[in-house]
């Protein structure tokens, strides 16, 4: 094989009429149509300059074309670079500076914006809007339909996506194309996907769950995808009948059960339901279940390392755990401190290794070296204890993060910024519970003495560096901030005093 990625989950369905995409109304892209836009994006790529190798960033909205970009940058070898859509100038430039990306490819609408990016970079600014029209389409229209595919090896980088560190600036996690096959061959057999499937696909795609897990999928299996630009309550409801599959993040599946038109009839047609990227409370399982005969397949994975593992198709699907290690994949559990292995049944960081596990991040030898073990192992940062049947429960986090509707938030970012703010001394922003997103932002400050904070200032001007979705949903001044006798922030105390400050809102 000369391209492994390309060739086994898109060269497969080369000259094939059968329906990739769906759209709501009713469109359909087949998996030829799909094929002949990438080769014509690939083309384009290339006139650009663009080498295999070189990175593309992209932040565009969810679209056939910018599912196609996809395809075209693996059968280019370049490497492809998804940022979610809301985040700001400010975050872009972080990402395309550190990438080196040779390309930027966004919205029409974004270009001005990120026009001074491009310049101070020397990245080229293409636009792409969410009808597929833009300034790289028209050069990729009068391009060939066919492109001979980039030799890769397995080892050769695909993407790479950002994730936030606990203290410093985002990680360029680099995954190579064997981290996504080995990955989507062993989701799509444990799921048992076929080509009579058909997938919901309500998930963004700039991130692992809707780009690797559910694309990736779907095309190793050749299923079709019902393609939604976004998770809209009311197409759901419309299209489920006609799906037999959905992935979500748990957001997803409590907006469900609050619609009482979401009945047993309505889900009839499934034969799949799976969640993750953020903890599905046991409580919605079990209501789940209740309303619809269904038991969701939890699941547990991470951007560094794709999906570990998954609650059983066949067996036992059991509320409040993430199952068992996908074949290929090891799990132990390790003391935080030592790295020695523990008990089984001890509570300690989850540690993983496998075919699935990246490379590294971009440029970071000593990340990379503090959290990529040298015999392979990767400590993700999430506490989890093994039970006696051998189903992994996450029981908490190690790491400093906020996971709000399955997108991730460092509080140390925002802290930086609120520190900065005139008149605070010092802040603590902690995730607290929230009904739809799970886990929301809240900030607590202490102002310097006797200084009258302006929390609505103080907001505006952080929010001008931040994507809507980090901004705290609250601000409160505290006389101090809670400490233990080493003088280490208590945010885990902090979290347990305000914990119903959303839910009985
Ligand atoms: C949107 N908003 C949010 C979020 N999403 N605020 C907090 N958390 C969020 N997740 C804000 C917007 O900024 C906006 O604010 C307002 O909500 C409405 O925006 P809209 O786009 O209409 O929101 P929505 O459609 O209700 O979106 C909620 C959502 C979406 C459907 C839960 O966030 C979503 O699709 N999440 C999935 C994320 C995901 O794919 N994660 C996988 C990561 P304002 O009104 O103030 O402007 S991959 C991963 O974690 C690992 C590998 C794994 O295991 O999968
Ligand atoms: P990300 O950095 O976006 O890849 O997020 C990965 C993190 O999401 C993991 O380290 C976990 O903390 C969390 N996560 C993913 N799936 C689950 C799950 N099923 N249950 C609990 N946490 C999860």
């Amino acid at each position: 094989m000369t391209n492994p990625l390309y060739d086994t989950l898109f060269g497969q369905h080369q000259g094939k009429t059968t329906p990739f995409l769906e759209l709501v109304d009713g469109t359909i892209v087949t998996h030829n149509e799909y094929l002949q836009l990438a080769a014509q994006y690939a083309h384009a790529f290339t006139q650009l300059g663009v080498k295999p190798g070189d990175r593309v960033a992209v932040q565009i909205g969810k679209s056939p074309q910018a599912l196609a970009v996809y395809a075209a940058c693996v059968q280019a070898g370049i490497v492809f670079l998804p940022l979610n859509t809301a985040y700001i100038a400010d975050e872009v430039s972080y990402f395309v500076e550190n990438s080196g990306a040779r390309v930027i490819l966004c919205d029409g609408k974004r270009s001005e914006a990120l026009e001074p990016i491009a310049q101070s970079t020397g990245a080229i600014l293409e636009t792409m809007n969410d009808d597929g029209s833009g300034s790289f389409a028209m050069q990729a229209e009068v391009m060939p339909s066919a492109f001979a595919t980039i030799d890769r090896a397995e080892d050769d980088l695909a993407a790479f996506l950002y994730t936030s560190g606990t203290t410093g600036r985002s990680k360029g996690a680099m995954l190579t194309q064997g981290n996504l096959l080995s990955n989507s061959k062993a989701l799509t057999d444990e799921w048992v996907f076929t080509s009579d499937d058909v997938l919901l696909h309500a998930l963004p795609i700039f991130h692992t769950h809707g780009l690797f897990v559910a694309t990736n999928i779907s095309l190793l299996s050749g299923c079709k995808i019902l393609f939604m630009s976004k998770f809209d309550l009311n197409v759901i409801i419309e299209q489920l009948p006609n799906a037999t599959t959905m992935m979500g993040v748990p957001t997803f599946y409590t907006r469900l059960l609050e619609d009482e038109r979401f009945t047993r009839d309505l889900a009839r047609h499934m034969r799949l339901f799976v969640s993750g990227s953020a903890p599905l409370l046991a409580e919605t399982h079990v209501q789940f279940e209740e309303r619809t005969g269904h038991r969701i397949l939890e699941r547990y994975g991470m951007t560094e390392t794709n999906m570990n593992t998954s609650n059983p198709y066949k067996g036992e699907r059991r509320a409040g755990t993430v199952g068992f290690p996908l074949p290929g994949v090891e799990i132990k559990i390790t003391d935080s401190n030592t790295g020695a292995t523990l008990q089984q049944g001890d509570i300690g960081e989850i540690e993983v290794r496998g075919p699935n596990v990246f490379k590294g991040y971009w440029q970071m030898p000593d990340k990379t070296a503090a959290e990529l073990r040298e015999d392979g192992f990767f400590v993700t940062g999430d506490l989890g204890q093994i039970d006696d049947d051998g189903y992994l429960h996450i029981v908490g986090r190690n790491k400093d993060l906020i996971i709000s509707g399955g997108y991730n938030i460092y509080p140390k970012e925002i802290e930086l910024l609120l520190d900065s703010e005139e008149g605070v001394l010092e802040s603590a922003v902690v995730g607290v519970p929230h009904p739809d997103f799970g886990e929301t932002v809240v900030g607590f400050l202490v102002a310097e003495g006797g200084a009258q904070l302006d929390l609505a200032a103080i907001k505006k001007n952080i929010g001008a560096s931040l994507a809507r979705f980090k901004h705290p949903q609250k601000l409160i001044v505290v006389p101090e901030l809670q400490r233990n006798t080493m003088g280490k922030v208590q945010k885990k105390a902090m979290r347990e005093d305000y914990k119903n400050m959303f839910a009985l809102a």
